[in-house]
C-alpha cells in the first residue's frame, strides 16, 4: 500500500513540475496569456485532487533507499533541438504521469478519483493540441505579399497570388472589399490561392471575412480595429492563427493580451491604398516593437523598394507590402529586387 502512495507521489511531483514548465514558458518564452492561465489552472486542480493523500505520500517517501533515483538523475533532461520538441517533451511527462496516477488510484479503490484524473488527462490533452498550434504560428521571415484587385493593373488576385508564390513568398493575405465582390467570388478566389499556398508550404490568410477564412481552409485571419475581436473570432475558430492591425503601442498590448498571434503596425508610411487609414506612424512604433512586443509584428503601409531598408534597420524581418507589389509590372522581378534587398541588409548584419 505505501509502495503505491510512493507512486503517487512522485507522480504528482512530475505533473507540478511538467506543468510548471509549461506555464512558465506560455508566460515568459512564448507568451500566451489565456494558455498559461489554462496549464496553471489545471495545475491547481490536480494539487486539489490529490490534497488528502498529502501527509500518507510524505511520510511513505524513502528518497534515500530509491533505486530509480541514480537513473534518473543520469537520464537525458536537457537536449531539445526545437522549442515545439520541449514543449511536447512537458506534455507528455505530464500525461504519462497522470496515466500513472489513475492507475495507482484504481489500485488503492479510489475509483472516482481516478476518473477526475482521468478528465484532468483529457484537458491536458487538449492544451497540447492549443500550444502546438499556437508554436505553428510563427511567421515566416521575409515578405507578407498582399492582394488587391483595385491595385493590380487590371490582373486577377489569382495571377497575382500565383507570381508572389513563384517568387517564393511564403505568406500570403486574401485583401478584398465587399463593396468590389460579392461573398461567393470571394470564396472561390480564396479556394484557388489556398490550394497554390498550400502545395507551395506558404501560410494563407484571409482579410476581414471569417466565414470566408474557415470555408476555404486558411490558415489564419486578419483584422483591424473595427473588425471582429480576437474573442469574436475564437469563438468559431480555435485553429486560426489571428493577426490584428494596430497603429500604437497601446493598440498592440491590447491585441497581445487579447490572445492574437501577431500584429500588424502601421502604416508606417504614407501609403493611398488604404482609405481610412491613420496618419503614418513612422518608424518609432517598430522600434518600439522590437525591444518590447513580445509575439510575432509585421511592418505595413507605403512600403517600397527605397525605403524597406529603413523598415528591417527597425528591427522587423517580416514585411507586409500591397501596391509596391500587386502594381508592379513585372511582379516576379519587384519580388526578387524586394528579396535582393532584404538579404543584403540580414548579410551586413549576421
Ligand atoms: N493597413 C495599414 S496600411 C495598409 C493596410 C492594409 C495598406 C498597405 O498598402 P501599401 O500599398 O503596401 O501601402
Ligand atoms: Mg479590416
Amino acid at each position: 500500500m505505501k509502495n503505491i502512495y510512493r507512486i503517487i507521489d512522485a507522480n504528482a511531483n512530475r505533473i507540478s513540475e511538467g506543468l510548471r514548465t509549461l506555464e512558465d514558458h506560455f508566460r515568459f518564452a512564448s507568451p500566451d496569456k489565456i494558455l498559461n492561465e489554462n496549464i496553471r489552472n489545471l495545475r491547481h486542480i490536480v494539487r486539489n485532487s490529490l490534497k488528502e493523500f498529502d501527509g500518507i505520500m510524505i511520510s511513505s517517501r524513502e528518497s534515500l533507499n530509491d533505486n530509480g533515483l541514480v537513473l534518473s538523475q543520469s537520464s537525458d533532461t536537457g537536449k531539445r533541438s526545437s522549442v515545439k520538441e520541449f514543449v511536447t517533451a512537458n506534455f507528455k511527462r505530464v500525461e504519462e504521469a497522470l496515466r500513472s496516477v489513475e492507475e495507482s488510484l484504481k489500485l488503492i479503490n479510489e475509483n472516482d478519483k481516478s476518473k477526475s484524473i482521468e478528465m484532468i488527462r483529457f484537458s491536458i490533452y487538449d492544451l497540447e493540441k492549443q500550444a502546438v498550434s499556437k508554436l505553428n504560428k510563427n511567421l515566416p521571415e521575409g515578405i507578407y505579399g498582399i492582394t488587391a484587385e483595385e491595385f493590380s493593373k487590371g490582373r486577377s488576385n489569382l495571377y497575382v497570388a500565383k507570381e508572389m508564390i513563384s517568387a517564393g513568398i511564403k505568406m500570403i493575405q486574401y485583401r478584398e472589399k465587399e463593396d468590389r465582390k460579392s461573398r461567393k467570388v470571394m470564396l472561390e478566389e480564396c479556394l484557388e490561392i489556398r490550394k497554390i499556398t498550400k502545395d507551395a508550404g506558404a501560410l494563407f490568410i484571409v482579410n476581414d471575412y471569417l466565414d470566408i477564412a474557415i470555408l476555404s481552409e486558411a490558415d489564419g485571419i486578419h483584422c483591424g480595429q473595427n473588425d471582429l475581436s480576437v474573442s469574436d473570432i475564437r469563438r468559431l475558430s480555435s485553429d486560426l492563427m489571428i493577426g490584428i492591425s494596430t497603429e500604437t503601442p497601446e493598440q498592440g498590448k491590447k491585441a497581445i493580451s487579447d490572445g492574437a498571434d501577431y500584429i500588424g503596425i502601421g502604416p508606417v508610411f504614407k501609403t493611398n491604398t488604404k482609405k481610412d487609414v491613420c496618419a503614418p506612424v513612422g518608424l518609432d512604433y517598430l522600434n518600439y516593437a522590437s525591444k518590447n512586443i513580445n509575439i510575432p509584428f509585421v511592418a505595413i503601409g507605403g512600403i517600397k523598394e527605397n525605403n524597406i531598408e529603413q523598415v528591417l534597420s527597425a528591427g522587423c524581418s517580416t514585411i507586409a507590402i500591397i501596391s509596391e507589389i500587386t502594381g508592379a509590372d513585372d511582379i516576379k522581378a519587384k519580388v526578387n529586387k524586394l528579396n535582393e534587398i532584404i538579404n543584403k541588409y540580414n548579410k551586413i548584419t549576421e
